[in-house]
């Protein structure tokens, strides 16, 4: 009987092995490409540890882009419901400013009146509602989008010319950018019923800000032109009006800030080309670079964990690279390329050259070309975020019952999470990679092992 229950549950494996899209070549001109790849590496990338059960790893979706197009999109902004906005080619020499939602997919939000058909998404919200830029009949102008009102103009500082553009956004619909005005480029902060508002600037050196994110607080960040500093990072709030975000006076300061979670801390990057964490309590935390041989290293979003991602310039051949990475407290820099998990057609790590957007789940908007990278737990088949013996009857659920495992389990990617030695193949071998791992029974001959009672892995 357990040899024929055995053979059932093989068989079962090996017709579902088959509709899995087996691993792609990892090797372009000879280079062997993945990071992981530890022995045919030559030198192009460091060597990693492969994953093992308990490590969070991301799989990709990528986001396509908007009909008419060539399929590129470049993601900027990602909110709490894993909804992405930036910009998608909609045709020669045209770019429209897209909202992306996990079920809806992609949709263009137009663009202002005159001049090109160029907008972008820099910001959204957790109402979805998106802030930007969009070239417009009195050139390239702020603008705030919601499915109620479509794409509004935000104007400009009195004064100014129209070159203008909302580069962040919050979920009290306050946006904040920057405008030309009549004494130079500055910060502004606008919303529907009090309009733009000029945030000033740091005193000293020119007149010139930008403000790039705020939050929930009404804190926006962004960098200015200061007495002491070409370029120097600022904090802004109604009471305290604006002021420079570390004010110790450090050889290392905080030249450019661009973005703030709902605790007030910030990230950006120093004037030695270093990502930054600003903490209201700790100050000015140092981040480095996920390369000790990168040139510069810049964090463009932060979540409320704290988790922030960017990208790096590393030197390489014949041009420098792009590298996207996240950091964390617990694990420090690290690029996300070695963070994917066994891929799959096409090797999307490949093309993780920035990072652009952080949300509180950890999902990251990424490209070279649009995609999100949602985190999961390696071997954590039930999802209660432990990777113990109960997900040993899970995985064997999954391979055995894909469809009774999706019930079971709802929003659980076990796809994902049961490939346990990273292969790309989800199959018995898994299961015994998963039993080795916890340290059960020998299962050096797979026909040994009973499945738990709960479990009929004969259909
Ligand atoms: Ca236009
Ligand atoms: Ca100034
Ligand atoms: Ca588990
Ligand atoms: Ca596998």
């Amino acid at each position: 009987m357990r040899t024929f229950e055995l053979r059932a549950v093989m068989f079962t494996c090996i017709a579902l092995a088959a509709i899995v899209p087996s691993a792609a070549s990892q090797y372009m001109d000879g280079w062997p490409l993945d990071p992981r790849d530890c022995e045919g590496l030559t030198g192009r990338f460091n060597c990693v540890p492969p994953p093992v059960p308990g490590d969070v790893l991301y799989y990709v979706t990528a986001l396509g882009g908007l009909p008419g197009g060539s399929g590129h999109s470049v993601p900027r902004a990602i909110n709490n419901l894993g909804q992405v906005t930036g910009d998608s080619s909609v045709g020669d020499y045209h770019l429209e400013a897209f909202l992306w939602d996990p079920v809806e997919g992609m949709i263009g939000l137009g663009d202002l009146p005159g001049g090109s058909h160029l907008s972008t998404g820099m910001a959204v919200n957790n109402l979805s509602h998106v802030a930007g830029g969009s070239d417009g009949a009195h050139g390239w102008e702020a603008f705030f989008w919601a499915p109620e009102t479509g794409m509004i103009g935000l104007g400009t500082l009195p004064g100014g010319s129209h070159t203008c553009e909302g580069r962040g956004m919050n979920d009290l619909d306050q946006v904040v950018g920057y405008s030309w005005s009549g004494s130079g480029q500055q910060a502004f902060l606008w919303d529907a019923e009090h309009g733009m508002i000029g945030l000033g600037d740091l005193p000293g050196g020119q007149f010139l800000s930008v403000a790039r994110d705020i939050n929930n607080s009404m804190q926006v960040v962004g960098d200015s032109s200061s007495e002491d500093h070409l370029w120097e990072a600022f904090i802004w709030d109604p009471v305290n009006g604006m002021r420079p975000l570390d004010d110790t006076g450090g050889s290392i300061y905080p030249a450019s800030a661009y973005a703030i979670n709902e605790v007030g801390q910030v990230t950006g990057y120093t004037n030695t080309g270093d990502v930054f964490l600003w903490d209201p309590q700790d100050g000015l935390i140092n981040l480095g670079r996920p390369d000790p041989d990168d040139l510069v290293a810049y964090g463009r979003a932060i979540n409320d964990v704290p988790q922030v991602v960017g990208y790096a310039i590393r030197p390489g051949w014949p041009d420098d690279e792009f590298h996207a990475f996240v950091w964390d407290a617990q694990h420090g820099m690290r690029d996300l390329e070695t963070l994917i998990a066994a891929e799959i057609d096409p090797p999307y790590w490949l093309l993780l050259r920035y990072a652009s957007g952080i949300n509180n789940a950890g999902q990251i908007a990424a490209y070279a070309n649009g995609c999100v990278l949602t985190p999961f737990v390696l071997g954590d088949l039930n999802c209660d975020e432990l990777v113990d013996e109960a997900d040993i009857p899970a995985l064997l659920l999954l391979l055995v019952d894909p469809d009774e495992y999706a019930q079971t389990y709802p929003d659980c990617p076990g796809e994902w999470a049961g490939d346990i030695n990273q292969d790309g193949v989800l199959d018995p071998a898994d299961l015994y990679a998963l039993r080795d791992f916890l340290g059960c029974a020998p299962s050096a001959d797979p026909g040994h092992y009973v499945p738990p009672d709960h479990v009929s892995p004969v259909p």
